[in-house]
């Protein structure tokens, strides 16, 4: 086998004291937490799109990463010399699931049909390469935002013709999806979205996304395609307003256009925080909905106000992460989804092994609140307080109230016959502490 990344030796698990960087000292793969392993609660993915693709350019300078495998060019050629290098990083890294989109592992061809084309000859390879090292497609999506016939939309461009090729492009894209045995497929905005109103016609666009989502969950059922779909909120950048803008958004138009039963959430935390929530609060309002699916892993800066996709290492944040992992699914955790890193190294971090380090990191930060979480869950203690703090509506007029057995004249009755309510504390400052403690 070649040996794309000469100075990183496979990563292994080493333990908490080892002063390894390029060891794992809290993600033991086959380590049971709560009756599961370590690999299956956790389900790491990594990107293509920022692994491969990624120069790390930014609006101000160019790329950066050097990527000696590369040559550089949109050739069929170098797209199929890209795929050994991608699967010696997942091996060495111990990750068992990527995801893609089907422009960052195939480029556009001279013609429709050839780019078409070219994506079924790198299907062949990375099913090859699948086979060959037992890594798994997460999911799989088909880039709708870089080219410019998608400068003002897809499926909501005003144009009928690019909503065509849209739909041809994510046609051929779940295509390869299903050949590659994806779990998943997801749908992000991208350009669905406006940069002003002026121009727009916002109920035609949201009809036309509906219908693109439609007809992909009924092309989906055609070719047996048993992965889930997903959306995945975002609420601006690249567009002015993007519609998945944030979970309640999503679920709301999802519901709206009868989608609720086909999609459920892909859910970032770094959207999340663009969004004006942490994405403890995206969790639990996808959760509430029964629509959390899948996690895309990595973090915002609160100083920056654009998606700088960094890699996860905010112990709080993978912890409460977690937390809700844990318990989703009456406590199955992730069952299609998973934690695909969506995250690029820093412009500074140039060198092939930071991507080591960046993901040996995130997996670590997840593997730490892994423990922890499934270590607060065990004790109770949050769950409990919670659990009282609500408990006047276990019984008596709390429980008439629940059950809807309650109406506006009874509840006027009962409120003049007793005393002014008294509130416990919410002790807010006491639970910080005891999650410090835990940390
Ligand atoms: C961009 C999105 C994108 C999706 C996949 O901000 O996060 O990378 O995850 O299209
Ligand atoms: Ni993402
Ligand atoms: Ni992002």
């Amino acid at each position: 086998m070649s040996d794309y990344f000469p100075n990183v030796p496979k990563i292994k698990y080493e333990g908490p004291d080892s002063d390894n960087p390029l060891a794992f000292r809290h993600y033991n793969p086959d380590e049971e937490i709560a009756g599961k392993s370590m690999k299956d609660h956790l389900r790491f993915g990594a990107a293509y799109w920022h692994c491969m693709r990624n120069g790390l350019g930014d609006p101000f300078g160019m790329g950066t990463a050097l990527m000696p495998w590369d040559d550089g060019s949109e050739s069929l050629d170098n797209a199929l010399k890209r795929i050994p290098v991608f699967f010696e990083f997942l091996d060495k890294n111990q990750i068992d699931y990527y995801c893609f989109h089907d422009r960052d592992v195939s480029p556009e061809g001279a013609t429709w049909a050839e780019t078409h084309s070219n994506l079924e000859k790198v299907t062949e390879g990375l099913k090859a390469a699948q086979k060959s090292s037992g890594k798994k497609l997460l999911w799989g999506t088909a880039c709708l935002f870089a080219h410019p016939r998608y400068a003002q939309g897809a499926a909501t461009s005003p144009n009928a013709d690019v909503f065509a090729y849209a739909a041809s492009q994510v046609k051929h894209a779940l295509d390869a999806t299903h050949e590659l045995g994806g779990a998943g497929y997801v749908f992000w905005g991208g350009r669905e979205g406006y940069a002003s109103l002026i121009n727009t016609d916002m109920k035609r666009e949201l009809d036309h996304l509906a219908r693109l989502l439609h007809l992909a969950v009924d092309y989906g059922k055609k070719i047996g395609f048993t992965g889930q779909f997903y959306i995945e909120p975002k609420p601006r950048e690249p567009s002015t307003h993007q519609y998945d803008s944030d979970a309640a958004a999503c679920l709301n138009f999802l519901r709206e256009y009868d989608l609720l039963d086909h999609l459920k959430l892909n859910l970032e935390t770094n959207h999340a925080e663009l969004a004006g929530h942490t994405m403890e609060h995206e969790l639990d309002v996808a959760a509430a909905a029964g629509a959390l699916g899948s996690i895309d892993a990595n973090r915002g800066d609160t100083l920056i106000g654009w998606d700088t996709d960094q890699f996860p290492t905010n112990l709080y944040q993978t912890t409460n992460i977690m937390l809700r992992v844990l318990k989703l699914n009456d406590g199955q955790g992730l069952t299609t989804g998973g934690l695909n890193f969506d995250a690029k190294r820093r412009r500074e971090s140039h060198l092939p092994e930071d991507l080591f380090h960046a993901h040996v990191g995130g997996m670590d930060a997840f593997a730490r609140g892994l423990k922890i979480a499934a270590k607060i869950i065990a004790d109770g203690r949050f769950d409990d307080f919670v659990k009282k703090r609500y408990s006047t509506y276990d019984s008596g007029i709390g429980a008439e109230i629940e059950g809807g057995s309650a109406n506006f004249d009874t509840l006027d009755g009962y409120a003049l016959g007793i005393e002014p309510p008294v509130l416990e504390s919410g002790r807010q400052e006491m639970l910080e502490n005891l999650l410090n403690d835990y940390i």
